[in-house]
């Protein structure tokens, strides 16, 4: 069995080595010297050019690099036979989970205003709330929503999270649907998007979820670019309907040189590293779900394309 590895962004030099030792040997081939098509089996891939996947006669399932199963789904020519696989996988997890962590830390304690003060040599006191009186909620209580919200209770935060489906999660507040959403709007003081780009989720944060936070709440974005309307964030940024933004994901990535949101004083921003897929965890995850498949059992982590993740 053959294993195609394909991804622009990650080190083969560290991922060989790690798929060897989880594969157990079977043989890993990296992008673009792809050799024999027929014998590839299996695609670990991040951005598969359009219509390649289609082009492997023996493929028998696709493994996404990432949680993000968006790369894929935008191919139309996807053998849309084939199991597609999402990450899911401890050190990605993990990584989410302090980002996010500390990202409500830091709107939480103000940091940002204190960046400005020292800017301007400023000395001054804001006043500070305990944790339990700031409200966090999650949009997404996925694997990687669930994660970030126990930490956030750890912390002592009044956390809450969305799904589209009921969910019990201890120490959290959990609502589902529009009626559940609607709901947790209206108690968010900082809100995290986690969710998965879909076309029920695309352009979700907008003017008309913004109207409906309480005035001056802070928006984390570490979901994806196309969940964001950035005319609408900016719009709510000025009026003070938001007060702070983080953005890992962009409409547009990379983010154009021309872009407003570069240099917004609400906005902190990073380029789509909230978290990073772990090439040894990420290569154990693959191996184990492989396995699986060759002794004819299903694989884990299967995305289902008729609720698009
Ligand atoms: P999961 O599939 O485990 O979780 C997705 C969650 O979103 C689930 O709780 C699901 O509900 C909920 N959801 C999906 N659609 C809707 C909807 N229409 N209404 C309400 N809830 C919905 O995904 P992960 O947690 O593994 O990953 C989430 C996303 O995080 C990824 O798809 C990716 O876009 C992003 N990501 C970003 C990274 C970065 O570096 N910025 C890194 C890794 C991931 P239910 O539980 O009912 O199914
Ligand atoms: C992912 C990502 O989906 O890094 O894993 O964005």
């Amino acid at each position: 069995m053959t294993l195609l590895f394909k991804s622009d962004l990650d080190r083969y030099d560290i991922w060989v080595p790690a798929l060897e030792k989880h594969l157990q040997g079977r043989e890993v081939r990296l992008w673009p010297d792809v050799g024999e098509l027929s014998d590839i089996e299996y695609a670990l891939v991040w951005h598969p050019p359009q219509g390649f996947l289609a082009s492997l006669p023996n493929l028998k399932a696709i493994f996404s690099v990432g949680a993000g199963v968006d790369h894929i789904a935008a191919d139309p020519e996807r053998p849309k036979h084939l199991p597609v696989i999402r990450m899911v996988e401890e050190g990605l997890t993990a990584g989410m989970t302090e980002f996010v962590v500390m990202q409500v830390l830091h709107h939480h304690r103000h940091m940002l205003a204190y960046r400005r003060q020292a800017e301007e040599r400023v000395w001054r006191e804001i006043s500070q709330v305990p944790a339990h009186q700031r409200r966090v909620s999650i949009l997404g209580l996925g694997v990687l929503g669930q994660d970030a919200a126990r930490m956030l209770v750890r912390f002592g935060f009044d956390v809450a999270g969305w799904s589209r489906s009921p969910k019990q999660v201890e120490g959290v507040t959990c609502y589902h649907g529009q009626q559940g959403l609607d709901e947790m709007l209206s108690r968010s003081d900082i809100l995290v998007c986690l969710l998965p780009l879909t076309p029920a989720t695309e352009g979700i944060l907008n003017a008309d979820l913004f109207a409906r936070l309480p005035r001056g709440a802070c928006l984390i974005n570490v979901g994806r670019g196309g969940h964001q309307v950035e005319k609408d964030l900016l719009a709510a940024l000025d009026s003070g309907q938001l007060a702070e933004a983080t953005l890992d994901v962009f409409e547009e990535e990379p983010l154009p040189a021309d872009s407003p949101l570069w240099q917004h004083p609400q906005i902190v921003m990073t380029p789509h590293v909230a978290s990073m897929t772990m090439p040894d965890t990420a290569a154990r995850s693959v191996g184990e779900n492989v396995a699986r498949m060759e002794r004819g059992e299903a694989p884990l982590n299967v995305v289902d394309f008729e609720r698009g993740y």
